[in-house]
């Protein structure tokens, strides 16, 4: 069988999929444009996929040969998976290996941001230091503060433990279905209204799955229910927040700072907010860990050689497709 490696993975990975199946890679690491995607996935059983290839029902039908595809990311809003579990094609993610890693990174980044590091560190590197002053680069603290969470799914509450146990921040949050009690104690966390969430929030932290739903999650009427001392961060997707308003309220001052980690239409970065001093932005790279991106990495190649040699895959987003037909 043949398989789609479709973006430069770690050698050890390739070995793996090798030992099962005939792999093609991408050594050059293009993106592919969807025509080109067609074209690679041709006589190709599987695909191992990450967040930047979109495989919807046009991609599912021009590759008929096509039985699994196996993202190396949790967020899956690259693949219809309505399409494929339709065509019987096996899709999934890989949850849990990068919970913590990506937690320690969002509360890095809202920490950076209510601190103003990375303005700071720009001002330095300028040569602008020349004096201590009283209220050089103040921000506001991380202890004790309220530490608002929108979307608790498994980075949520380990972003909610870091604040709960290591800061003592009381902790609120909003998702769509509420935690059992055992979970909001464990995390120390309030569950409360999306306005409750927005108007009591010190840090607002977003760690939302990415859907036609979410989008615009926070757009200019939610920001304007925010302290004009409240920062956001984004580690979820782009999209969930409007960038555009968010440029404008930061403009503004109508909130504080911003730290951001994924943006609407990445790579690319909306200019309004690169022109900002008042945000840190990174480019996507919550999970970026030696250790969790090879993890990561393995747990798709688990999935896609479990699914194509008729084994259960580990973190199957459709197992109802199982065992695979097409
Ligand atoms: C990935 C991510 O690095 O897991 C996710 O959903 O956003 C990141 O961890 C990215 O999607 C590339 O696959």
């Amino acid at each position: 069988m043949k398989v789609l490696i479709a973006r430069r993975v770690f050698d050890s990975v390739v070995e793996r999929l090798a030992a099962h199946f005939e792999v093609e890679t991408n050594p050059e690491d293009t993106v592919f444009s969807k025509a080109e995607l067609i074209a690679r996935l041709q006589g190709k059983a599987g695909a191992f996929i990450t967040g930047s290839e979109r495989i919807d029902a046009e991609v599912l039908d021009a590759c008929p040969g096509l039985k699994a595809v196996c993202n190396m990311a949790v967020g899956y809003n690259n693949i219809d998976l309505a399409a494929c579990t339709a065509r019987g094609v096996l899709a999934s993610n890989t949850p849990d290996v990068l919970t913590e890693t990506t937690a320690d990174f969002g509360f890095a980044l809202m920490m950076a941001t209510a601190r103003r590091m990375a303005e700071s560190e720009h001002f330095l590197r300028r040569g602008e230091w020349s004096k201590w002053a009283v209220d050089m680069f103040t921000g506001s603290d991380v202890h004790g503060a309220t530490l608002a969470i929108l979307g608790m799914g498994r980075i949520g509450r380990a972003i909610a433990r870091r604040g709960h146990l290591g800061f003592g921040m009381p902790v609120i949050y909003h998702n769509r279905s509420r935690l059992a009690p055992e979970l909001e104690a464990e995390v120390g966390a309030r569950y409360v209204s999306k306005e409750q969430l927005l108007k009591e929030a010190d840090h607002l932290v977003i760690v939302l799955p990415y859907s036609a739903e979410s989008h615009h999650s926070i757009g200019a009427a939610e920001l304007a229910l925010m302290k004009p001392q409240a920062t956001l961060t984004n580690v979820a997707r782009g999209g969930i927040v409007d960038d555009a308003a968010l440029a404008q309220a930061l403009r503004e001052r109508r909130i504080a700072a911003a730290g951001l980690d994924v943006f609407e239409g990445e790579p690319r970065v909306h200019p309004d907010l690169l022109a900002l001093p008042n945000v840190v932005l990174t480019p996507h790279i919550a999970s970026a860990t030696v250790k969790t991106r090879l993890a990561m990495a393995n747990l798709a190649s688990d999935n896609l050689i479990a699914a194509l040699t008729g084994a259960a895959p580990p973190t199957p987003l459709n197992s109802e497709v199982l065992p695979l037909k097409r």
